[in-house]
């Protein structure tokens, strides 16, 4: 029986599920270059030149041992631009009996694998994605038995399933989570590692000039690129992290710093999503240092929360709650995404610094996507579509499964408190505390009204009143709501004419 099997751009792993029984003397892998993929949002240039120039490098790793690898490539003649019609023209081209594929990462693209076995009378057998290290399925019987879904549950169960930081049933150290010894702002003398950046070959340069004409008005610039492209470029940034950033990560991980684009962050996560990675080898590592003694505590149950508690957990409610997930607006937040998210082009200098970093690198690190682009969209109630579009296109890590439940529900608290019990809002004070982006701003973090108000302290307070009816229940929220109550009618009037009038004007830009 001959087979022909699929492989995704993000599914770059030689021990993936479709691979798996290969029959060299008969078997096609497929591999195709698409639009659709590149242009279903406009993906950053960086981020489509890393997937086409890894999918060329791994096609090439088959070839080398001896499996037959049919690559269409984006400008090749007759291209139809889909998943669909690529698989279409292949199954002509061989005459297969039988498509084999691993489950997407992306609900989207399930639903089009759906419709394949009726829309070319050939067997389609859709296998699962065990990459991971909690399945979907053990994922949905573990939502299924508990009353509420936190991530912190969940985390717990995963220790204990994989025994990682483990003394018998209890927590290394004694403690879960060291997240308290995990919040100090960045001293101003400290001496920060450099990024691990790789130099691009001839295939990567061919991918660069192709992503150039075809989408050069796409944000974002490719010249900075330093992403490594194959599975060894994965694994020495893997090294580089664990020798060099390791050590500190858990300490500075809420930190931001003007140029900080990196700071002791791992910038792993777009090998993991592509597959050069996996997140059990990531994390095993990083035990191995704590048993090592070379990274404290902290800071290895800090990074390995990130993979084995957040990225899994993430996932788990993506596949369990799509497609309903993404239509919820709790907060029924209506405003467009303001223009400077596209051109970074505001006086405010936190945005203005995480925006033109993410155009530099498609990366910027999670409080930088959180409390500075996420807070100001949950702030100035935009549209979470808008915002999640936005994310989905900037980051060279961004694929839906991870994407939207970071943005949907821990950015804009748009699933009314599934992922997150209470919404990630702070005013300029936590900005100024946790970064030195203030002082280079045109605003002053402590001042609350008026021109030089930043804008954050107001929205902070207008974000409050206007969803007051859907927040003050939540006990969570008890402390600002209180604080709003004793405060002042005229102030509060002022807050919202203030908020109302700045909201109009940066509307008005883009009308
Ligand atoms: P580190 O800080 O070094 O963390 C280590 C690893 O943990 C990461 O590589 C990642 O695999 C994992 N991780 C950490 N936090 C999360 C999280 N909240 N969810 C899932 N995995 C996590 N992450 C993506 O991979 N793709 C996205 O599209 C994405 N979009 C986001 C959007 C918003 C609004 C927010 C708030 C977060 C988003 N994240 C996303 C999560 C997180 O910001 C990134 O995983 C992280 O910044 C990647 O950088 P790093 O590899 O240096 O991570
Ligand atoms: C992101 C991306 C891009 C830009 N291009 C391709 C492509 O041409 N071919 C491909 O197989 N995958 C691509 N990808 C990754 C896919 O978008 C990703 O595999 C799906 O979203 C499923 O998760
Ligand atoms: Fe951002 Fe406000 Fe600080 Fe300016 S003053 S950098 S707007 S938090």
């Amino acid at each position: 029986m001959k087979t022909l099997r699929l492989i995704l751009g993000d599914q770059l792993s030689r021990p993936l599920s479709a691979l798996r029984g290969i029959d060299r003397a008969r078997d096609v892998v497929l591999m195709v270059e698409v639009s659709e993929e590149a242009t279903y949002v406009r993906h950053h240039k960086q981020k489509i030149v890393f997937v086409l120039s890894a999918m060329r490098h791994f096609a090439e790793s088959l070839r080398a041992e001896g499996i037959d690898v049919d690559y269409v490539r984006l400008n090749e003649k007759g291209n139809t631009g889909s998943f669909t019609g690529e698989l279409g023209r292949a199954l002509s081209r061989h005459k297969a009996d039988r498509i084999v594929a691993t489950e997407p990462g992306e609900y989207r693209v399930w639903e089009t694998m759906q419709s394949w076995e009726n829309a070319f009378g050939t067997p389609v057998e859709i296998r699962e994605d065990d990459r991971f290290l909690c399945s979907r399925a053990e994922f949905a019987r573990w939502v299924k038995e508990r009353k509420s879904v936190r991530m912190e549950f969940f985390y717990r169960h995963m220790r204990r399933k994989t025994g990682w930081l483990m003394k018998g049933d209890k927590p290394e150290g004694g403690k879960w989570n060291y997240d308290a010894l995990n919040r100090k702002a960045m001293p101003r003398n400290i001496k920060v590692p450099s990024r691990r950046r790789f130099n691009s070959d001839a295939m990567t340069r061919d991918v660069m000039m192709l992503v150039r004409k075809r989408f050069g008005g796409h944000f974002g610039d490719w010249q900075s690129f330093g992403w490594g492209v194959t599975r060894k470029d994965a694994r020495k940034a893997l090294r580089h992290f664990i020798t060099n950033c390791l050590p500190r990560f858990g300490e500075y991980q809420d930190a931001m710093k003007t140029g900080g684009d990196f700071l002791f962050h791992s910038v792993l996560s777009p090998y993991l999503n592509i597959g050069l990675l996996g997140p059990k080898e990531v994390c095993e590592e990083a035990l191995e240092a704590y048993r090592k003694g070379s990274a404290p505590l902290p800071a290895v149950e800090g990074f390995v929360r990130q993979i084995l508690g957040w990225r899994e957990y993430v996932r788990g409610i993506y596949w369990t709650k799509m497609p309903a997930y993404a239509q919820s607006n709790f907060l029924q937040a209506d405003r467009p995404l303001p223009e400077f998210y596209w051109t970074g082009k505001t006086d405010m200098s936190c945005l203005r610094e995480t925006i033109e970093a993410t155009r530099r690198n498609a990366y910027a690190h999670h409080i930088q996507r959180l409390m500075i682009t996420g807070n100001f969209a949950l702030l100035a109630g935009v549209a979470p579509a808008q915002v999640e579009e936005w994310y989905l296109v900037v980051y060279a890590d961004a694929f839906e499964w991870v994407e939207l439940p970071n943005t949907h529900g821990m950015a804009l608290y748009a699933d009314g408190g599934l992922l997150g019990s209470k919404p990630y809002a702070a005013s300029g004070a936590y900005i100024d505390r946790m970064s030195d982006y203030c002082h280079g701003c045109a605003y002053d973090p402590k001042v609350k009204l008026g021109t030089k108000a930043c804008p954050f302290n107001y929205l902070y307070w207008y974000f409050l009143i206007v969803n007051e009816r859907r927040l003050a229940q939540n006990p969570r929220m008890g402390m600002p709501y209180r604080t709003l109550a004793r405060m002042a009618g005229d102030r509060r009037q002022q807050i919202v004419q203030e908020a109302q009038e700045f909201l109009d004007r940066l509307e008005s830009k883009y009308r």
